[in-house]
């Protein structure tokens, strides 16, 4: 397979100026007629007379020029591609090409998902429809004539609907016309028996929306949710950035076999089932959330990502990046700010971290890769959105604004670059960006050495910093970061106001109690004046960097910051900090042999966690947050060798403590917020029952006969799936005979009841694949062979498989290789299936250098064995080759 680069790039010869498409879909094949209108670039270096198509998997009935049917010497297929001889300035081509989209099991393209046709195009998967220029600087208008039997009643594309009619055979059609500009990636078509909700929304400029939401009719009780986040979304986007959408209709498409989340296709959005249906019985909060999530994040692509796109697919993160920001920040404004600033560096930290220390690490543009598809990355998404983070912080809000109205005004209908992008922000804040450029282009993640001096007789605090970046693949020596560090002192009695030596004097500096250092050589010191005691340093507020500090904090250091710091999220920092340090005691002990049984924690730890339950001024969710110990993988994350007994033993041990020693305080907040009332999703709703699950799961710890009933009674009366799953989760990982009895009655009965609607069977699934006690591959094993899973449908692969294996590290890394042999097999039999999740579960192998001498023979000679199948997928084939180099 071949490597792209990005050193390469060169403009497209040709342009299309329209695409007239049409669908005839039959039983078993689809007949796609496409006439395009093409024009030599006048920004071609050459004035070429070939033109080089893509097209896969595609059968050539006919193809003609300018009305001449052209023969076999006019052309030439080549892999993946159509070269056109002799082509003139400008032209008109008719392909008539023939697909199966029953056959096509990729999910690239068009295919089949139960009762529908639906597309996915993105990145490159437009090639299997027809022959085109599949790359995102090719933007053409596009119309969409659909044909297809009545039993197929919607017939969908994107833009408005011109024209629609009967025709012979039991056969209609739909004729669909995009008036913006947009390249094959953003196409999307679908034809089936949908039922769908309507409703509309009037725009700031006074126009009306038709805003609609398809989904099989079975599914249609459960939109409600979507549709009110479309509609808040909406709004968001028009109040904080001015951005108003731009069609007369808006419609979403759900589809149970989906490779991604979702698809930001223009006007014509298609989502997975599991990021577009919601109800309260069969949803769990966190699914409410990801749903709004996902709509607000697909629907501000209609600007960032659509209106503006990138040129090349090296500059996915100038759409994704930008996109999962802009929904981060919508999500917080809709719910909790720093509940979803925990949540968003969460991920960060445990997934993104691991990848940039992984082989597969890349900076957030990346310089080559062989399948793009292996690049829809945590990095290119969330270190991507960290990255826009920083620079919102860097101009602050007035001047971020500027820069974003700019970028969209000056690149209208565009393909463009990062650099563009950074140059839109740079221009209209005046801001110098050329060294913050680097984190667009170095991998790594940065390290930040804090050290301190307090000068009591001159009041003087210092602050020095030091950063530092591993290597990466693509480099040795990274150039020092531009590094924002939000900050402020802690005093006895909180906050000191800031007082910083040779600022600037500007308004910020002179009283204020937070600011914003910036770091931008490798070593560099603050002083701040009129100190009267020696601080703490409340440092990164709000994850203000993707980086991973160190500071030498105590123990009473941590407990003042987790009580006192005016920063939420530092509160929260510091209780991770202290809940490390308590594991990590643990952890020592249990590695040089020691029993973990009966483990306690010291009196003033407890007194620390005791305080925070008692704490009225925290949000609930947040006093859930800060009881939750850090993960299995956050914990693997900050390992140099991952010692995965020693950690899920220690990590067990420290909660198990936790539970003895504030049983009764759990117990109160059992019984404080287990009432039924009716289900709402407000962040206030939300919160409770994450608090009152985090005292279950903590109470369930204890083995107590009464709690383990409390729990089953949660299970069996709850009247929303958030308390009914983590009622469910806590039998399942009991360790009493009791608990056992329990979870297997309440898992048949849950399959039992909930056995046709296939969100629900997923997290059945999800729920015993995560299960950490032993035996669990035999049982994940079984599932394959259960009717509640589906080979083909990459969700449930998901559920089942992904599940085990990236969240069940102590029986993922068991019985001599069994996991990574399981693994293995899995990846092998979906390699020619679908090579995009064939790729995405190789993950926890790639990981292989992190683990003992022994689990890496192990994990790597599996790697090996896939490496040495014949046909090996590109996708499959880089990450492998990759993880071997
Ligand atoms: N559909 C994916 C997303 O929105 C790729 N664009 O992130
Ligand atoms: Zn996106």
């Amino acid at each position: 397979p071949k490597t792209i680069y990005l050193k390469d790039y060169q403009v497209p010869d040709y342009l299309v100026k329209t695409t007239d498409l049409r669908f005839e879909i039959y039983d078993g094949e689809t007949i796609v007629s496409a006439m395009l209108d093409l024009y030599r670039n006048p920004a071609a270096t050459t004035a070429a007379t070939q033109l080089r198509l893509h097209g896969a998997d595609l059968e050539l009935i006919s193809i003609s020029l300018d009305d001449k049917v052209l023969t076999p010497a006019d052309y030439e297929f080549g892999e993946e591609s159509l070269t056109l001889f002799n082509t003139p300035e400008t032209f008109k081509l008719l392909t008539i090409t023939k697909i199966k989209p029953e056959a096509n099991t990729s999910l690239e393209g068009l295919y089949r998902s139960r009762t529908m046709y639906c597309t996915q195009c993105e990145a490159e998967g437009f090639r299997k429809i027809t022959y085109y220029l599949d790359r995102p600087d090719v933007m053409s208008e596009f119309t969409t004539t659909v044909v297809a039997d009545k039993k197929y009643p919607v017939l969908l594309s994107n833009g408005n609907l011109l024209e629609q009619g009967e025709l012979d055979n039991n056969r209609h059609y739909a004729i669909w016309h995009d008036p913006f500009k947009k390249p094959a990636y953003l196409f999307a078509l679908v034809a089936g028996d949908l039922a769908h909700i309507e409703d509309s929304f009037t725009t700031c400029s006074g126009r009306e929306v038709a805003l609609k939401i398809f989904v099989e009719p079975k599914d249609l009780d459960k939109c409600d949710h979507a549709m009110t986040s479309l509609k808040n979304s909406m709004r968001w986007d028009e109040e904080v950035y001015g951005r108003e959408y731009d069609l007369n209709i808006f419609m979403i498409v759900a589809v149970d076999d989906f490779n991604m989340g979702a698809m930001e296709n223009k006007g014509l959005n298609i989502f997975n089932t599991s990021c577009v249906l919601a109800k309260p019985e069969t949803t769990t909060d966190a699914g409410f959330q990801r749903v709004e999530g996902v709509v607000a994040h697909e629907y501000f692509h209609n600007w960032s990502g659509n209106r503006v796109t990138c040129r090349d697919w090296f500059q996915l993160s100038l759409k994704e990046g930008f996109t999962v920001y802009r929904d981060a920040e919508f999500s917080a404004d809709m719910g909790s700010r720093t509940v979803k600033r925990v949540e968003g560096v969460t991920l960060l930290r445990t997934l993104q971290f691991a990848e940039d220390a992984g082989p597969m690490a890349h900076p957030i543009r990346p310089e080559s890769y062989i399948e793009i598809s292996n690049f829809y990355t945590m990095t290119v998404y969330e270190k991507g959105a960290e990255i826009i983070r920083m620079l919102a912080t860097l101009l602050g809000k007035d001047n971020f604004r500027k820069g974003t109205d700019l970028y969209f005004d000056r690149h209208d209908g565009q393909a463009v670059t990062t650099e563009d992008f950074v140059a839109a922000l740079a221009d209209a804040s005046g801001r110098d960006l050329t060294q913050f450029k680097r984190w667009y282009s170095q991998a790594g993640t940065p390290r930040l050495e804090v050290t301190d001096h307090y000068d009591e007789d001159a009041q003087e605090y210092r602050l020095t910093f030091k950063q530092s970046c591993p290597a990466t693949p693509e480099c040795q020596h990274k150039l020092p970061f531009h590094i924002p560090v939000a900050m402020g002192l802690l005093g006895s009695a909180g906050d000191l106001p800031l007082y910083l030596k040779d600022a600037e004097p500007d308004f910020e500096t002179s009283d204020n109690t937070y600011k914003v250092l910036e770091l931008t050589q490798a070593e560099q010191s603050f002083v701040f004046q009129r100190v009267q005691e020696k601080p703490v340093p409340s440092l990164l507020r709000g994850f203000s960097a993707p980086v991973k500090l160190h500071y030498h904090y105590s123990r009473a250091d941590l407990v003042l910051l987790m009580s006192r710091d005016s920063d939420g999220f530092n509160r929260w920092e510091a209780s991770q900090q202290l809940g490390l340090a308590a594991i990590y005691t643990a952890m020592q002990h249990y590695q040089q042999g020691g029993d973990l049984s009966g483990w306690v924690l010291d009196a003033d730890l407890i007194e620390a966690y005791r305080s925070v339950l008692q704490d009225e001024s925290l949000d609930q969710a947040m006093v859930a947050y800060m009881l939750s110990l850090p993960s299995e993988a956050y914990l693997s994350e900050l390992a140099e060798v991952v010692d995965v007994e020693a950690i899920h033993y220690s990590r067990l041990a420290v909660r198990k403590a936790l539970a003895h020693a504030l049983r009764d305080e759990f117990v109160r907040i059992y019984n404080a917020y287990n009432h039924q009332q009716a289900y709402r999703v407000t962040a206030d709703a939300i919160a409770s029952r994450s608090l009152k699950n985090v005292a279950l799961a903590y109470l369930i710890l204890l083995n107590d006969e009464t709690l383990i009933r409390a729990c089953e009674q949660q299970y069996r009366t709850s009247n929303n799936m958030t308390d009914v799953m983590a009622a469910l989760t806590q039998l399942v990982n009991s360790e009493s005979s009791l608990g056992q009895g329990l979870a297997e009655n309440a898992l048949a009965d849950f399959y039992q009841r909930w056995q046709h609607e296939s969100l629900v069977v997923n997290q059945w699934l999800m729920v015993q694949a995560s299960c950490s006690l032993p035996n669990t591959l035999a049982k994940v094993k079984a599932l394959l062979e259960h009717p509640g899973f589906d080979g083909k449908n990459p969700n449930k692969i998901r559920a089942l498989i992904a599940s085990f294996c990236n969240s069940n590290a102590i029986n993922f890394h068991a019985n001599a290789g069994a996991g990574y042999q399981f693994l293995a097999d899995q990846i092998i039999q979906l390699n020619r299936q679908n090579p995009q999740i064939a790729s995405r579960l190789l993950t926890p192998l790639t990981k292989w250098k992190k683990y003992n001498s022994q689990q890496q023979t192990l994990m790597k000679a599996e790697l090996e064995r896939i490496m040495a199948e014949p046909q090996l997928s590109k996708d499959v084939f880089e990450v492998v080759s990759k993880s071997l180099a």
